[in-house]
């Protein structure tokens, strides 16, 4: 991992390369781990992230042409595109897509989005489900709206910035990344009831506790993440209709029995199992960290990987064989973290034993013949901001 201003430097450095002149300023905005409740957002229900000190940093300044031109440190080339690429969603592809998505979005919403050169540097690693689109959609959206001048209050921008992900992108998300990367304070997690968007900012000091947040990516290759999430997604708005409730949200805890008695197949009961019980389990945790109880959580994390594994079915062989070897290694607790079929683990650990945890985690991988892990301590970082 480098400093925040290694990054502001490269993205700083990258505008300069391929515009000449300087920004107008530098945006900011992290990716992000989710402590506890897994695939509830879509399901209106309840997530508790935090963001990370990892940081994507956007340079750019307007542009008189209303074109907008992108550097990443992921291509060479500039990627350029105009009102009428950002207006048909799935016109700009790949990387560029979140930023024309966020173009999109605001115009989509009614705003006069000035033209911009952008250069995009990120220290948020692409596919290890730690939300790097979030990140480029927020930095960007930081940067549009204040070289617009734009009426656009912050607690907007989560929605805004998820339309541009399922609408343009084309990714069937829920509104969990956009909010932990934009709303995230240093020091805390983000306790969102996704149906209001009401926010609760729950103190959550690892370091005052002696305790640490290691996260594991678990370097497992891509398999067919997005149509499982999708599938995954698509079956709790069955089961919801089935059940007649607006969302699985609406299925209380004390009724989850009476409510798997009258859904027909055992797939389908275990995937409303996982959110009703992982809704809980997210209120379970907001109430041990208020009374200041960190070790506690522990358990709630690894019955929610429990439950990912076995009703939901989004882990892999490396997410479950990392868990495992955290929990062995003495980790409080332990879990998948984010949409699941790879990514990340995250392991709560007392600071000073979190080697030990990486390094059993690394030595399990090897007597299975996995490529070695990642791994990482973290602390909880703060949202989007502008740097300077
Ligand atoms: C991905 C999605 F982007 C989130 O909206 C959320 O559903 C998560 O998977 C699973 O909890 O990160």
């Amino acid at each position: 991992m480098t400093g925040a201003g290694d990054v502001a430097a490269r993205a700083t450095a990258g505008f300069r390369q391929r515009y000449g002149g300087e920004p107008a300023g530098r945006w900011a905005a992290p990716g992000r781990v989710n402590l506890i409740g897994e695939h509830t957002d879509y399901n209106d229900g309840f997530v508790l992230p935090f963001a990370l000190p990892l940081r994507t940093v956007v340079a750019a300044a307007a542009a008189d042409d209303g074109r907008w031109s992108v550097w990443s440190e992921l291509d060479d080339e500039p990627v350029e595109f105009g009102p009428a690429e950002a207006d048909e969603p799935g016109r700009v592809d790949g990387w560029a897509a979140y930023v024309a998505g966020v173009v999109w979005a605001l115009r989509a919403a009614g705003h006069t989005v000035p033209g911009a050169r952008l250069a995009i540097a990120s220290d948020v690693p692409v596919g290890s489900g730690l939300s790097s689109s979030a990140a480029i959609e927020a930095a960007v959206l930081a940067a549009l709206v204040e070289l617009g001048g734009l009426d656009l209050p912050a607690e907007r921008w989560p929605r805004l910035a998820q339309r541009a992900e399922n609408d343009y992108v084309g990714a069937p998300t829920g509104i969990m990344d956009q909010s932990a990367v934009i709303r995230g304070r240093s020091g805390h997690a983000l306790f969102l009831d996704c149906r209001t968007e009401a926010v609760e900012q729950i103190p959550f000091d690892l370091g005052a506790a002696g305790l640490a947040v290691l996260v594991i990516d678990s370097r497992a290759p891509h398999r067919h993440a997005d149509g499982e999430y999708a599938a995954r997604r698509k079956s709790c708005e069955r089961a919801a209709e089935a059940l007649g409730v607006a969302a699985l949200r609406d299925v209380a805890t004390g009724d989850l029995d009476a409510a798997l008695a009258r859904l027909d197949d055992d797939e389908t009961r275990r995937r409303v199992r996982h959110v009703v019980t992982e809704d809980q389990r997210v209120l379970d945790t907001v109430e041990l960290l208020r009374a200041g109880r960190i070790r506690d959580i522990g358990p709630l994390l690894t019955a929610s990987h429990a439950s990912m594994r076995d009703d939901f079915e989004i882990t892999v062989p490396e997410i479950d064989t990392a868990v495992e070897a955290a929990l062995a290694a003495r980790a409080y607790g332990a879990r998948m973290t984010g949409g699941g079929f790879g990514g990340c683990v995250l392991a709560l650990v007392d600071a000073d034993a979190a080697d030990a945890v990486a390094d059993a985690v690394t030595a399990a991988y090897a007597d299975r013949g996995f490529t070695a892990p990642g791994t990482l301590t973290v602390l909880p970082a703060g949202g989007a901001t502008r740097l300077d």
